[in-house]
């Protein structure tokens, strides 16, 4: 199977916990969207849902299926939300912000009752790093914070787009970081969110209920 083959398979698999009424979280990235595309079907079929996007691609991929968005602040609380990762380890620890949605992504996560993570088998890892992580920051302090982290050894580089500094939905800068050598993920995301101008980390440490897995054969369901 080719890693979008993957991708589909858990998409459709994790759909499958979506059940009429529910308010349903978005991700964002090549894999949410075939969640996302699947969600369009369900709705194009009869099943009625209220979706709050992580990102303003994502809620333009939504509208555009005909589901119905709402912001976060229109509902209580969210009952499923499904999105990718960039990585994942055998602890259900995370880097996610690959795509520069992380901070949406992260709010969605916690205000979500049960958090699914859709991915192909290439994000299964034993230990988080080899993929950068994203440290999303305000701008003002973003020359300084580069300059602490380069101190600290972990090799920020500022995201860039098109010859221009990245900028995130909420305008913000991204730092991506070699976090490989670093063993202890809780600590260094205490350490990172101490920083002023640190926004939020693309460390999800405890927030996942469940990891689907496509491959070849049927999708690994990971609890
Ligand atoms: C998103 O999924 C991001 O957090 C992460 O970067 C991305 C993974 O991208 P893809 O699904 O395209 O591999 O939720």
């Amino acid at each position: 199977m080719t890693a979008d083959q993957e991708k589909k398979q858990a998409a459709l698999e994790a759909v499958k916990y979506i059940k009429n009424n529910m308010v349903v979280g978005l991700g964002t990235g090549s894999t949410a969207k075939h969640m996302i595309e699947a969600v369009g079907q369900m709705v194009a079929e009869g099943v009625n849902l209220t979706c709050v996007p992580s990102s303003d691609a994502t809620e333009k991929l939504a509208k555009e299926l005909g589901i119905k968005i709402v912001e976060l602040h229109e509902v209580d609380h969210i009952d499923v939300t499904i999105d990718g990762a960039d990585e994942f380890d055998g602890d259900f620890q995370l880097i996610k912000g690959g795509g520069g949605a992380l901070l949406r992504e992260k709010i969605l996560a916690w205000n979500t009752k049960f958090n699914i993570i859709i991915a192909d088998s290439s994000k299964d890892v034993k230990k988080l790093g080899a993929f950068k992580l994203p440290v999303e920051v305000i701008p003002f302090a973003t020359k300084q914070i580069k300059t602490y982290l380069e101190a600290e050894g972990l090799k920020p580089v500022q995201r860039m787009k098109e010859g221009n500094e990245y900028r995130t939905d909420e305008n913000n800068n991204i730092l991506d970081i070699d976090i490989f050598e670093v063993d202890d993920l809780q600590e260094l995301e205490i350490k990172l969110l101490k920083i002023p101008g640190v926004v939020e980390t693309g460390l999800f440490l405890d927030s996942t209920s469940l990891i689907i897995v496509g491959k070849e054969g049927g999708s690994e369901i990971k609890e």
